[in-house]
């Protein structure tokens, strides 16, 4: 009865916050991960970039898939605080490969190789074309939640993910697929488990007021 006193006094957001516990886990890949994907000869209609068109660009290899798993907790009524977040285009690979940022948050798209690229998106929503660019930088809002598989028209092997999540509540799995979302109020979830090339999955979780709970995953 104090505690319900104080909550009403002090605010809901100091009452959530004075109950609030984490998801950890391990994600596994278990399913085979399908092949990268690659772009589109002609992007967006009537555009046809001839002679620069790189067919041959190379794709990164060696990387452990796992840490490209995302792990957000679903739900737009969480807080969402916006960010401005770098993506970097160089020696044609976009970096990061997955990009996670809350909705509401700014990507500054930044050239630093010294021959022109482009980023676009046919996954709606959120489809975009920032066009083709060098030398300086770009940026783009995602206002929307999804995840959106991004190219670059010049170079259609350069393949990249901008994750757009729900709220503040996400995290990326690292090299042995740990993942830990913190601070999470005390309630019952939808968390999602996603990977660019295999199918997601998503779990009822409990969040406790303190402490952790473990949320293993195979995808
Ligand atoms: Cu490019």
């Amino acid at each position: 009865m104090r505690f319900a006193l104080f909550c009403l006094v002090a605010g809901i957001v100091t009452c959530v916050d004075a109950q609030a516990g984490d998801i950890v886990g391990t994600v596994k890949l278990t399913s085979p991960v399908k092949e990268r994907a690659v772009g589109k000869k002609k992007i967006r209609p009537s555009k046809d970039w001839g002679a620069d068109y790189d067919k041959d660009a190379e794709v990164p290899k060696g990387v452990n898939e796992s840490e490209y798993t995302v792990v957000e907790v679903l739900g737009d009524k969480l807080p969402a605080t916006p960010r401005k977040v770098d993506l970097v285009q160089k020696n044609k690979t976009f970096s990061p490969h997955v990009l996670v940022v809350p909705r509401g948050s700014t990507v500054r798209f930044v050239n630093q190789d010294d021959f022109e690229h482009n980023v676009y998106s046919v996954s709606e929503p959120g489809a975009f074309d920032i066009g083709r660019y060098r030398g300086k930088f770009r940026e783009d809002q995602f206002t929307q939640a999804n995840a959106l598989e991004i190219f670059c028209g010049l170079h259609p092997r350069m393949n990249g993910y901008i994750v757009v999540a729900p709220n503040n509540f996400f995290a990326q799995a690292d090299g042995k697929g740990k993942y830990k979302i913190s601070g999470l109020p005390a309630g019952t979830y939808q968390v999602r488990f996603w990977h660019p090339r295999t199918e997601s999955k998503t779990v009822t979780v409990k969040v406790p007021a303190t402490g952790s709970v473990t949320q293993d995953v195979n995808l």
